[in-house]
């Protein structure tokens, strides 16, 4: 058998300016779900997140607190190393723009796009907004009390200053090509458009490096000058996999499967980020996704608003399944969406315990009390139950994680859970024991196998309490992958006593 093709998924690398935040988790935990489905369906997998360190941003962070930028970000980089943990990532690496090895990838990177004469040097002039480390044209700016904003609301001040050029307005018609050849490369299609329009509308040449600050990399053979953060930036894609050197274990990895980032930024991993890595001769990724911003109880999240929302306190509060679960089950994935504390508890009440738990902890509890503890016999005729509203569930999953159609995905899970359980209330197995005992063990087994399936294909959202569910239900650890799904349990297996998956939040406060 041909080994499938390796799948590499990235997040961004988060700034270290701040504390990491919803918006951080809910990214990587988007990404963490697709990495552990494809590991599922028994493809190789790199899932690679980390922290961006360099910049203007960075190291006005670090002059406010006092530090030297080294020691700070070395502190706020292990929060987000820390996040991984807390929110149950299940990332291959972890990368830092301060390492030695990025260092060296930028600086071949800078030097083959030098070769190719792709980069030149010149002077900026124009507006630039530190809290987005963005270039910003007159035209995209408005004005409030004599100061000038850019569309993502950062003030933008005036920068003058030698730098050196990438000569992005000779890779417009290249780029346009590529969105033409790749439809699906960026995601959602709503988004494809803005960045067509944009680039349609014609690219100027990028500044690529600062001579008003030192806190990056030094731009080989100029060293006054230090590359901009971006193209520093998105390089931590290629140097995890090996960059500059082509023959690195990893670097059959690239390109990418998948850049999952905000909206904030696509603008920089659809447009800049392929162009370099064209102009450097190599291959662009092969999508990238948008996803939508949270907002808070209907307010921008921001610290100035003091409304920004821990993702440790939430997991410590609520478990970190449900709030896995609901970041993905609540919002359209690549809609923007609201956080709301009463809309998780009413997913994690209603959905998870009383829809999921229950049905769980009632079949369970039955085979117990029934069935001497012991998985039933499938009915001999076949199932219309299964085959009608389960057997299908596998592939139409897939599908929708496989385009980042989380929500859908789920929705189809729990369209089946509501099924399963109006199925237990029409046979009613509870009173079949005296009546028709082997219709009994045939509903229970059904639902046994139903469970199956659930927990195996939610297991990449909640590994944990599946995992749980998984050992309640007897299921072998080595026969909890996709192709396992296809070899029904033996007959007869003993089965611990159920326990419940997850716990009700009773007085909501
Ligand atoms: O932009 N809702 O880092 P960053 C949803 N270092 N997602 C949110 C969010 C919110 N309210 N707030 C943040 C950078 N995010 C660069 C990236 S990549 C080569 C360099 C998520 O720390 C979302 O994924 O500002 C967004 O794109 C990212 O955090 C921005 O993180």
């Amino acid at each position: 058998m041909k080994a499938p093709m390796p799948v590499y998924l990235t997040t961004p690398i988060y700034y270290v300016n701040d504390r990491p935040h919803i918006g951080h988790a809910y990214t990587s935990i988007a990404t963490d779900v697709l990495a552990r489905w494809h590991r599922l369906a028994g493809r190789e997998v790199y899932f690679l997140t980390g922290t961006d360190e360099h910049g203007q941003k960075v190291e006005k962070a670090a002059r406010d607190a006092g530090e030297d930028p080294q020691a700070f970000t070395d502190r706020v980089s292990q929060a987000f190393r820390d996040l991984c943990g807390t929110m149950g990532l299940s990332n291959d690496g972890f990368i830092r723009t301060t390492e030695p090895r990025h260092r060296a990838a930028c600086q071949a990177l800078w030097n083959e796009l030098a070769r190719r004469g792709e980069i030149y040097l010149g002077d900026y002039e124009g507006w630039y907004a530190v809290r987005d480390e963005a270039f910003y044209g007159p035209d995209e700016l408005t004005e409030r009390d004599g100061v000038k904003y850019a569309p993502s609301g950062a003030p933008v001040e005036w920068v003058r200053e030698p730098s050196y050029f990438f000569r992005l307005s000779a890779w417009s018609e290249k780029l346009l090509a590529y969105y033409e050849a790749n439809p699906d490369f960026i995601q959602p299609a709503s988004r494809r458009n803005e960045v067509l329009a944009f680039v349609r509308g014609g690219l100027s040449d990028l500044s690529v490096s600062r001579t008003s600050f030192r806190w990056g990399v030094p731009v080989p053979g100029d060293p006054e000058h230090v590359m901009y953060v971006w193209l520093d930036a998105l390089t931590n894609y290629i140097t995890a996999m090996g960059y500059p050197d082509e023959k690195a274990e990893l670097w059959r990895f690239w390109p990418a499967d998948l850049h999952m980032v905000g909206k904030d930024i696509l603008r920089f991993h659809a447009i800049y980020w392929p162009a370099f890595l064209m102009a450097a001769g190599l291959q662009p990724p092969r999508r990238v996704f948008a996803h939508g911003w949270w907002t808070n109880e209907g307010q921008k999240i921001s610290k100035s608003v003091g409304n920004v929302i821990d993702p440790l306190a939430l997991v410590e509060e609520f478990g970190l399944d449900p709030v896995r679960y609901f970041l993905l089950r609540e919002v359209p994935f690549g809609q923007d969406g609201d956080f709301s504390r009463k809309a998780l508890i009413n997913r994690l009440n209603g959905e998870l315990a009383d829809a999921l738990g229950n049905l769980a902890n009632r079949t369970l509890s039955l085979i117990q009390r029934n069935c001497e503890g012991r998985l039933p016999a499938l009915a001999p005729g076949g199932d219309a139950f299964l085959d009608g509203v389960i057997a299908p569930l596998p592939a139409a999953t897939g599908a929708r994680i496989e385009a980042q159609q989380f929500h859908l995905a789920l929705e189809g899970v729990f369209e089946a859970v509501r099924e399963a359980n109006a199925h237990i209330t029409r046979e009613a197995p509870w009173a079949l024991k005296k009546t028709d005992p082997a219709r009994m063990a045939a509903v229970l087994r059904s639902l046994h196998e139903a469970l199956r399936v659930f927990a195996i294909l939610l297991t990449p959202y909640m590994p944990g309490s599946m995992g749980r569910l998984l050992d309640q239900l007897g299921v072998p650890e080595d026969a909890r992958d996709l192709a396992a799904l296809a070899r029904p349990m033996p007959d007869g297996v003993a089965l611990p006593p159920p326990a419940p998956l997850f716990q009700k939040i009773q007085n909501p406060a």
